[in-house]
């Protein structure tokens, strides 16, 4: 047997949803899913490692009984916990937990009010308009899974940008282990970094197809080959994804990347351009009448366009191709221009790693300041820190700071926005950190006019620096809440407070066109990875697609800036809002 990591995690992960679906302790569900995430970020392979007849190290927040555990799945695949509690509840209803806007708490309402256990019942349930009478759920919820349930009984399944990233990269790697193979990239929306992907999209530059072709279908984690002809294969990984291949001769792969990386609509929009070009433009190349100009570079493709290369995160038809042909397109953020991370976590509340562990692996990834923000008191599942916890563990970090080489430690906090607006910790407790990350955590149902005016109230505090996952969105779990966006950005401004752009897998919250609309107001973004293990840090790179995606530069990076800067951004921000109070 070949039990990974994932797997393991995984098997966690079930028996959080559905001991959460039955209503057990939060503290006990919240253990399973910690043990998740310590065993995804474990660095080895467990199942190797307890194979060789090595001890399971000590790990965060993993105790006897979740050590016993992981010995158990790492030997049979299973466990009994979770073949019990298969027993207890139809197996449909974890499958219900998938669908975008349904937690634990909803499902258990649906099953136990409405006897709803599967996609299809609840489909039809929604449909004639029952979901909408039980306690929290209204018309728009309704509407919201209805939408949701009919794209994914149609199919469509799309993975996180984090998740496909894994198995993209396990497959580059395997491609470009192939005798013959000159290039090898991923296209398709999944290179223009959107948040999620439906499919992947692979381009190989080879002389001959064949022995690519039998390469790739020789990949060890295909589940089901859909078609494959001489140069063109489809197929599912047994993960669910699927995986599309394109070969093609190096004097065309330019052009069948830009066709490939799409979208569909910039291609659409560069065809026409090369049209009024006298031009023909296709996967191939550049076309004039049957001679090929141009496309074994993109560079070229759009030279012959009279146009400077775009970026694929701006190939979405919103504007790149005007802004190519005027010289102005921008000089998009990349990951280097940060030099530090201000949202992070560590075992005091609800991260896996202690201050030194979290601070020294953010020096790792080359960046130079790193701001703890642990939760406050009301996220109890969280382990939030009152200020009487938080003032001793700032105290800690100033310790910490005087022998800390390379990087410097900021003290902040993610204060949570209670339902009012108002701040979870007291004044003069926030007043002696150096930045008051504002997040909402709860509440999430709020009319619209409320939800908007708690979170401009809440950033009215003179203390107040960072709105944190500003729509509350995660991917396929939770639609954003209801707000006016236009306020809260507007809000924002006049504050002189900043907006941050969560680079968590499940959030990429600020999206790429509420970036793109706060920046053009002058409103600075932090690009953030909300880290709970040193691994996260990795994710800093998926926040900088994003921030690409909405035309970002450099400049319009809070955390782009020195620490010297920072200091003073943050300070006038503090004083802006006395002055105005
Ligand atoms: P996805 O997979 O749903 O996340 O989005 P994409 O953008 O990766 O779309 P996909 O996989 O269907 O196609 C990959 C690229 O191939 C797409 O971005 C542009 C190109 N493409 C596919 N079908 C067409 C088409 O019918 N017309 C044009 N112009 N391009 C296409
Ligand atoms: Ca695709
Ligand atoms: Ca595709």
């Amino acid at each position: 047997m070949n039990v990974t990591n994932a797997d393991i995690a995984a098997i966690f992960e079930e028996i959080a949803d559905i001991l959460a679906i039955e209503n057990a302790n939060p503290y006990r569900v919240r253990a399973y899913r910690n043990a998740a995430r310590v065993v995804r970020a474990f660095g080895g392979d467990i199942a190797t490692l307890l194979e060789s007849g090595r001890e399971l190290p000590k790990l965060p927040g993993i105790g006897q009984d979740l050590a016993a555990k992981i010995r158990e799945i790492a030997a049979t695949g299973t466990c009994a916990l979770r073949q019990r509690l298969r027993r207890q509840v139809p197996p449909a209803l974890v499958e219900l937990l998938d669908v975008t806007g349904l937690g634990p708490k909803r499902v258990r309402l649906l099953y136990h009010d409405l006897g709803v256990e599967t996609p299809e019942q609840l489909l039809q349930a929604a449909g004639e308009g029952r979901v909408r009478r039980l306690h929290g759920f209204g018309v728009k919820t309704e509407a919201r899974l209805l939408q949701a349930l009919t794209s994914r009984i149609a199919g469509e399944h799309r993975v996180p940008l984090a998740e496909a990233a894994l198995q993209a990269e396990s497959l580059v790697a395997h491609l470009r282990d192939c005798p013959g193979v000159s290039e090898v990239d991923v296209a398709g929306s999944f290179r223009r970094m959107r948040d999620t992907v439906g499919d992947l999209d692979f381009v190989v530059a080879a002389r001959r197809a064949a022995p690519v072709m039998q390469h790739f279908l020789a990949y060890d984690r295909i589940g089901e080959v859909i078609s494959s002809g001489p140069t063109r294969a489809s197929m599912v990984l047994q993960s669910g994804l699927q995986v599309d291949l394109r070969v093609i001769r190096r004097a065309s792969y330019g052009a069948a990347l830009v066709y490939f990386t799409g979208s569909k609509a910039h291609t659409i929009a560069i065809r026409k351009l090369a049209r009024e070009h006298g031009l023909k433009i296709n996967e191939y190349g550049v076309f004039r009448g049957e001679r090929r100009i141009a496309g074994d570079t993109e560079a070229s493709v759009y030279a012959a366009l009279d146009l400077p290369w775009i970026a694929p995160e701006l190939r979405e038809d919103r504007g790149e191709l005007e802004a190519a042909a005027e010289g102005r397109l921008p000089h998009l953020v990349e990951r280097d221009d940060l030099r530090g991370d201000l949202h992070a976590h560590t075992r005091a509340s609800d991260g896996l790693a202690t201050l030194e562990e979290m601070a020294a692996a953010a020096r790792a990834d080359g960046l130079e300041y790193l701001a703890i923000t642990e939760h406050s008191p009301s996220l109890t599942v969280a382990h939030g820190l009152d200020g009487k916890r938080l003032l001793r563990h700032i105290d800690k970090i100033d310790r910490l700071n005087a022998r800390l080489k390379g990087i410097t430690l900021l003290k902040g906090v993610e204060v949570d926005i209670l339902r009012d607006g108002s701040l979870d910790l007291p004044d003069d407790v926030l007043a002696r950190l150096d930045l008051v990350a504002g997040a909402i955590h709860s509440h999430f149902d709020l009319p619209r006019a409320d939800q908007t005016r708690r979170l401009l109230r809440a950033m009215e505090h003179r203390y107040f620096s960072i709105l944190a996952h500003p729509t509350g969105r995660l991917l396929g779990q939770r639609q954003p809440y209801d707000i006016d966006i236009d306020a809260v950005i507007d809000g924002v401004r006049r504050r002189g407070c900043f907006l941050e752009l969560n680079a968590q897998s499940q959030r990429l919250d600020l999206v790429d066109t509420y970036c793109r609309q706060a920046a053009r107001q002058g409103i600075l973004i932090s690009i953030d990875t909300d880290a709970h293990s040193p691994a996260d840090f990795g994710n800093l790179r998926f926040g900088v697609g994003q921030a690409r995606r909405g035309w970002l530069e450099k400049k319009d990076v809070l955390n782009s800036r020195t620490l010297g800067q920072l200091r003073k951004l943050l300070h006038r921000c503090h004083r802006h809002a006395a002055g105005s109070a």
